[in-house]
């Protein structure tokens, strides 16, 4: 059934998805890491990262880490030039939350971009995986 969906066209750009209603805190997350707007004032509001646990999770630790704004980064395959510092960030702070998770063995870093890459939700993220020894090559 997932390879099914995974396979199934991507939506529109401009549809919302459901980590829409988590950073709306419509609907429940568990919130590891949020960029507000102190002590990082400086921080444009496309630059803000909003990470949370899977709900499905892989692997002992596996955490989510996303743009607070879209920006029309649907995946990685949309980005262009003015996403560098949000794209940059995402990985910033992968690491950060891998050093708060204890995650001092090493982890794996996740992109998954459109039908082939197994994509399922439309708002770039950066999944976060660890707390076990990972295979490759990946399925
Ligand atoms: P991907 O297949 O790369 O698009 O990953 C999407 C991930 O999002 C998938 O691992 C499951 C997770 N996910 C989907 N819906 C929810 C949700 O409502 N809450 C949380 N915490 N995770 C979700």
């Amino acid at each position: 059934e997932a390879a099914i969906a995974a396979a199934a066209a991507p939506p529109p750009a401009d549809a919302p998805t459901i980590f829409d209603k988590i950073i709306n805190k419509e609907i429940p997350a568990n919130i590891v890491y949020e960029d507000d707007k102190r002590p990082f004032s400086a921080l444009p509001d496309l630059q803000r990262v909003l990470a949370f646990r899977d709900i499905n999770p892989q692997a002992p630790t596996h955490i989510l880490i996303i743009p607070k704004v879209r920006d029309g980064l649907t995946g990685l395959s949309k980005a262009e030039e003015r996403h560098i510092d949000i794209l940059g960030r995402l990985l910033y702070t992968a690491n950060v939350i891998a050093k708060q998770e204890g995650l001092d063995d090493g982890f794996r870093i996740v992109i998954n971009d459109g039908p082939n890459g197994c994509q399922s939700v439309y708002h770039i993220h950066v999944h976060l995986l660890g707390g076990r020894q990972m295979n490759w090559p990946p399925g």
